[in-house]
């Protein structure tokens, strides 16, 4: 890291009892891009002008060895390690009270794609020290992402750091590395020449993983080449959680340059429950950048723009995060706001919303009708229906 970039740092005053905590981070001086997409997944649109200030971003996702040395300076224990307590999960089973996460578990072959019931399961035990369950273990994977980490977790890791996690806006604008635009990270195409730039799946989802990349689940960081900013995994590997609470939209492009919003925060944290669930409340913040599982036939996040609603309670093996700097750590007021009228909207049109409720409620096997179905994973879900769906 240059020498300047570090004074500069240190001369806006960042508290950081770190010495090393430059180390690894890429300096990023902010400007106004083109957020969103308007050419794929309806909550990617609309594509707005949005202004960030300079900030510092780790390089790659925190690896395994990193959150080692957290815990071990800490004592600190995950979310996925503690039992739900039951006054938290009104209605859960007795027996899904237990310390968990969520891990990928592929069936044998085709299923339906709306049920991912089909390949995910709550597995008692599993935790970022064993990623697949009891009995599996992170020995050889001290350069991978970390993963089953819920919200605070992350957020624990980046306050013991002297860090923050990063704002939806300014995690798009270092994912896009300077392609305002641009479909991925790197360009227009997927594979320019075959190649494959990140971590994603190969194959038909989720039974054929044709490891076209080299990966079945999370790859080295910086196993695959940086973007235009010298940032790596941005794309793929896993998910990595943002501060930004969730809403299925983006706010309209400002209609004069004066209006861009400067440093977006993104809606209320009420505004993220889930409409299919209106009677679990557990607020959702925004993934960004796909995961090893996004394929071509069930899920194209794989490119900046894309973005995916997570329960901050849920942890699961394709989740992690990375970390920012900021000048000033103080939060701003947002400069616009999604308003309940524009989620009545989205919920009442276009979304598939409606869709999954009829395939679900078709769904023989004791669930249908008992109560709306979840719209996307959560570990409140599981607790409270098992985690053996009806196959
Ligand atoms: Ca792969
Ligand atoms: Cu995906």
């Amino acid at each position: 890291m240059a020498r300047d970039s570090i004074d500069a740092a240190v001369s806006w005053g960042i508290a950081t009892k770190r010495n090393d905590v430059f180390n690894d981070m890429r300096f990023l001086p902010g400007g106004t891009f083109a957020m969103g997409s308007d050419k794929h997944y309806p909550e990617e649109a609309p594509v707005h002008r949005v202004t960030v200030d300079a900030f510092w971003i780790d390089a790659a996702p925190v690896t395994n060895a990193e959150f080692r040395r957290f815990v071990d300076e800490t004592g600190y224990v995950t979310f996925a390690e503690i039992a739900p307590k039951a006054e938290d999960y009104p209605g859960a089973l007795p027996h899904m009270l237990k310390p968990g996460s969520l891990v990928f578990n592929p069936p044998d072959g085709a299923v339906n794609l709306k049920d991912w019931g089909q390949w995910w399961e709550f597995r008692f035990g599993a935790n970022w020290r064993h990623p697949n369950g009891r009995g599996s273990w992170i020995k050889g994977l001290d350069d991978h992402p970390v993963v089953h980490v819920a919200y605070k977790d992350a957020e624990a890791y980046a306050a013991w750091a002297g860090k923050s996690l990063p704002t939806e806006a300014e995690w798009e604008f270092a994912a896009r590395g300077g392609l305002d635009g641009a479909e991925f990270a790197w360009g227009d195409e997927l594979m320019p020449g075959g190649q494959p730039m990140a971590n994603t799946w190969q194959g038909e989802f989720p039974h054929e993983n044709l490891k076209l990349d080299g990966y079945l689940r999370t790859s080295p960081v910086r196993a695959f080449p940086p973007n235009g900013y010298g940032i790596f995994d941005m794309i793929g590997n896993v998910w990595e959680w943002t501060s930004d609470w969730y809403v299925p939209k983006h706010p309209a492009d400002a209609a004069k340059a004066c209006c861009i919003p400067e440093n977006p925060r993104g809606p209320r944290e009420e505004q993220s429950y889930d409409p299919c669930q209106p009677q679990i409340r557990i607020p959702r913040k925004v993934l960004k950048g796909g995961s090893h599982l996004c394929a071509p036939n069930y899920c194209r996040r794989y490119r900046p723009a894309a973005r995916h609603p997570e329960p901050v309670d849920t942890s699961t093996n394709h989740v992690g995060f990375r970390c920012v700097l900021r000048k000033h750590e103080t939060v701003r007021p947002n400069r616009y706001d999604v308003t309940d009228a524009d989620l009545r909207l989205v919920s009442g049109g276009g979304y598939g919303l409606e869709d999954r409720v009829a395939s679900y409620t078709r769904h023989a096997g004791g669930w249908a009708g008992v109560r709306p179905p979840p719209s996307h994973l959560s570990r409140r879900h599981l607790a409270n229906w098992g985690s053996a769906l009806p196959r």
